[in-house]
């Protein structure tokens, strides 16, 4: 299946097919590939989450396999004449060890940074953390995922102990009586999901959406609130104010399995439904009618996403949330409960092995000095040279070659130049370092940034592991190896740790406790290798991983975490008898509205939010350079109600400038009637004029670090 070099011509070969996964996003929808004289097709393979169903980008995934624009050689910047031009592998390894040499000499360890991705590989995300601590001996590593999924996690690890997007499979979606999506869009971003949702409704179910936009969502509810963007904690602390009045709460289940409840009672007593429709135009009607619809469900789910996350009170948003579903007594009891949508292919797993700036394998904390001494064991170094924790991916990149901030990074994984909020502002941050190195499969506009550009293998072309959105372990299997010239992310860690270790053997001492040998030995290229590895990491950690083996995923449909023992179960559903805190009760946190960090004002009237459309992913690094995606989804545009484009004298179609304090974009307008008059919203997918990231507020969660991505004060005028 995975064996066999590619012969020169395709021609004659036998048909190779592999049983994979889509490389977006968290779905994981199951995939066959097979690979005749045609070229690679993909074919949708049944799997627990999308039952034989895939979406477009699924569909178009094998086009850049072979595609013209596909990296295969290493790009070094000429410094003659400023492009970037073909270089020999070792030249471009060299570069990079010379400019990491040069950088830490003179401004410490610190000044070399990582980041990450939640498209990476469990095994890659892994080695990236373990090669961030032990090859370059820096605390500043972070990840894209704290653009995705860290409100949910800070609010789930604080309420229940462990953070694991979805508690329970996702056919769990499909029985229950009542179903609550909070700024989540799956219609758009996740299509195969919309089956379970359609079963549901099939067994009697309501399905509530709580969006801005009448999205391709919504209009499938059977209850749609509208809320303005920000508003989404005094309209779940309103819904607990109801559940309270009316004693739809469960006062055994509060008294067994919790603990806080008196103060978040006295904390939504102020959330009368009047003071929150004013707030967020919801209608009290409607409060009402949704809480009676989760207060009186046999089963009723509460699901977040980006909508109500990605705010700068995220985490106490989702922990609005949280609260009522506790207060329901739904998380752990069969059929109800609490979760988050993940985004990424690996958005999950991604986090738990060791990209953040605070953890290490397995979940564990990286100032918890048991954790430190447990994985340093595995690593074969002394616990006391690990560093400590780094800092939030937007404090990263705004302190990039700024004093005392890190002056060369390394990306791996992401396309911040789109992507992070702000981005003007940290493309000027990017170009100011001494030294960026980007591993990309294209050159994204970050790695067109760039110093050295590595040319690295796509997902048909490695084996791995994914943890999708339910916490479920799968397996990527390589259909073919990478073409002529590119090499396997794994591959670039361990040729750099083996120069670096070369250039500066104390940075690795050989003499130290674990498995022998050298920097090289110390970072397998082999992803089964590494995975093993990863295992023993992981073991007693939150997120265990012990238990796990490739095979046996191959003989399941993936496997749950945690998973302790090779013959012991696995977890798909938390809390059923406890929580993961110390007592085993969830904890209740009190929480307040507060307004948006930019509120609009006269020079900036209007309310803007961001997000997704359904052909095209992320920054569109990939998804932009598919042809059938491209025609569905050719350009960017702003969204806006046809009384505000009247009032402002735009018609459909015409080019729009939306201003922020931080920037501009510019893209056609789109006239639509199923977004509230004072907001306009914008996808991020594209760069150039029409990044909507120029206009973001690049304000942050305290807590999570999460960017502000969803809501800021603009002005929008003909272009
Ligand atoms: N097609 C496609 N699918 C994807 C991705 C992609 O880029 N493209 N990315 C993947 C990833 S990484 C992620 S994280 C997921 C994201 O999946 P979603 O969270 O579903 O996607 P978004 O479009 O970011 O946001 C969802 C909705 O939030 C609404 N919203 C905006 N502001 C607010 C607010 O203040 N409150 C509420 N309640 N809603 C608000 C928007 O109108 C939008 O419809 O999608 C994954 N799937
Ligand atoms: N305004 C606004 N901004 C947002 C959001 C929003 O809703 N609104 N959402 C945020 C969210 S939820 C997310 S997740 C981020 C995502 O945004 P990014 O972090 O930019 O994610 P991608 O666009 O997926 O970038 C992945 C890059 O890595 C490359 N790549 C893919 N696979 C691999 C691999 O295996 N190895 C290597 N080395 N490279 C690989 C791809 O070609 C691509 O260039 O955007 C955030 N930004
Ligand atoms: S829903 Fe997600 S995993 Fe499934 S085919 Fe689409 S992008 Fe791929
Ligand atoms: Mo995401």
């Amino acid at each position: 299946m995975t064996d066999g070099a590619r012969p020169a011509t395709p021609q004659g070969f036998p048909p190779r097919e592999a049983a994979t996964h889509c490389p977006y996003c968290a779905l994981q929808c199951g995939m066959l590939l097979r690979e005749d004289a045609d070229g690679v097709t993909v074919l949708p393979r049944q799997f627990p989450t999308n039952r034989g169903g895939l979406c477009q980008k699924g569909w178009t995934a094998a086009e850049l396999l072979d595609h013209p624009e596909r990296l295969t050689t290493p790009l070094l910047r000429d410094p003659a004449s400023g492009e970037l031009r073909p270089a020999s592998w070792d030249a471009a390894l060299e570069r990079i060890v010379t400019g990491i040499r040069a950088v830490q000499a003179e401004s410490g360890r610190d000044a070399v940074a990582v980041f990450g991705g939640g498209g990476l590989t469990n095994e890659k995300a892994y080695a990236l953390g373990k090669f961030a601590r032990v090859g370059l001996r820096t605390r500043h590593i972070d990840y894209n995922g704290r653009f995705c999924m860290s409100s949910a996690a800070a609010a789930g690890l604080r309420a229940f102990g462990i953070d694991r997007g979805l508690p329970f499979p996702l056919a769990d979606l499909g029985r229950a009586d009542t179903l609550l999506l909070v700024g989540a869009n799956p219609a758009e971003t996740m299509p195969p999901l919309v089956r379970w949702l359609t079963e549901q409704r099939r067994n009697g179910g309501r399905l509530i959406v709580v969006d801005p936009r009448a999205t391709a969502t919504a209009r499938q509810a059977d209850l749609h609130l509208q809320p303005l963007p920000g508003t989404d904690l005094a309209v779940a602390n309103a819904l607990l104010h109801i559940a309270l009045t009316e004693g739809w709460t469960d006062r055994a289940y509060v008294a067994e399995r919790t603990t806080g409840f008196a103060a978040v009672r006295r904390s939504v007593a102020a959330w009368w439904p009047a003071r929150a429709e004013q707030l967020s135009g919801v209608p009290v009607a409607d409060l009402e009618a949704t809480a009676r619809a989760l207060g009186t469900a046999g089963r009723a789910i509460i699901l977040t996403a980006r909508g109500a996350e990605q705010h700068a009170k995220g985490v106490d948003t989702v922990t609005a949330y949280v609260n009522l579903a506790l207060a329901l007594g739904l998380p752990g009891r069969p059929g109800s409960g609490y979760g988050c949508l993940t985004g990424q292919g690996n958005g999950q797993g991604g986090r738990e092995h060791g990209q953040k700036a605070d953890q290490l394998p397995g979940y564990r904390r990286i100032d918890d000095p048991a954790a430190r001494e447990h994985v340093a064991g595995v690593w074969g170094v002394p616990a006391d040279e690990l560093p400590g924790p780094g800092v939030p991916a937007y404090q990263v990149l705004d302190s990039l070659g700024t004093p005392g901030g890190p002056r060369a990074l390394l990306v791996l994984g992401s396309n911040p130049v789109v992507s992070a909020p702000r981005a003007a502002h940290v493309e000027r941050r990017l170009r100011g370092l001494d030294l960026l190195v980007v591993a990309d499969l294209l050159l994204s506009e970050t790695a067109a940034l760039a110093d050295v550009v590595l040319p690295t293998a796509q997902w048909a072309e490695e084996d791995g592991t994914m943890t999708n959105l339910e916490g479920r372990v799968l397996r990527r299997r390589a259909l073919r190896p990478p073409p002529p010239g590119v090499r396997t992310d794994l591959a670039i860690l361990a040729d750099l740790a083996a120069r670096l270790a070369v250039a500066e053997p104390a940075a690795v001492p050989t003499d130290a406790p674990g498995p022998a040998g050298t920097a090289a030995a110390r970072f397998p290229t082999d992803p089964a290798a590494v995975f093993a590895e990863l295992r023993r990491a992981s073991a007693g950690g939150p997120a265990d991983y012990a238990g796990i083996s490739w095979s046996r995923i191959d003989a399941a449909d993936g496997v749950f975490w945690p998973c302790p023992t090779e013959d012991g179960p696995d977890t798909p559903r938390l809390f059923t008898d406890r929580f993961a805190t110390p007592d085993g009760r969830a904890r209740f946190h009190p929480v307040d509205h507060r307004p948006a960090a930019e509120p609009v004002c006269d020079e900036y009237p209007l309310h803007f939010t961001t997000g997704r459309v359904l052909a095209q992913y992320q920054s569109g690094t990939q998804t932009r350079r598919v042809d059938a995606l491209r025609r569905a989804a050719p350009d960017a545009f702003v969204e806006l109600h046809p009384d505000l484009a009247a009032r402002l004298g735009i018609g459909d179609g015409e080019p729009v400038r939306v201003t922020s304090r931080r920037g501009e974009l510019r893209a056609p307008a789109r006239l639509s009637p199923t977004i509230r008059p004072d907001t306009v919203f914008a996808p991020f997918h594209w760069p150039g004029p029409a990044r909507a990231n120029s206009v973001t507020n690049d304000a942050v969660d305290p807590i999570s670090g999460m960017p502000e991505f969803k809501i800021c004060a603009v002005r929008v005028e003909k272009a």
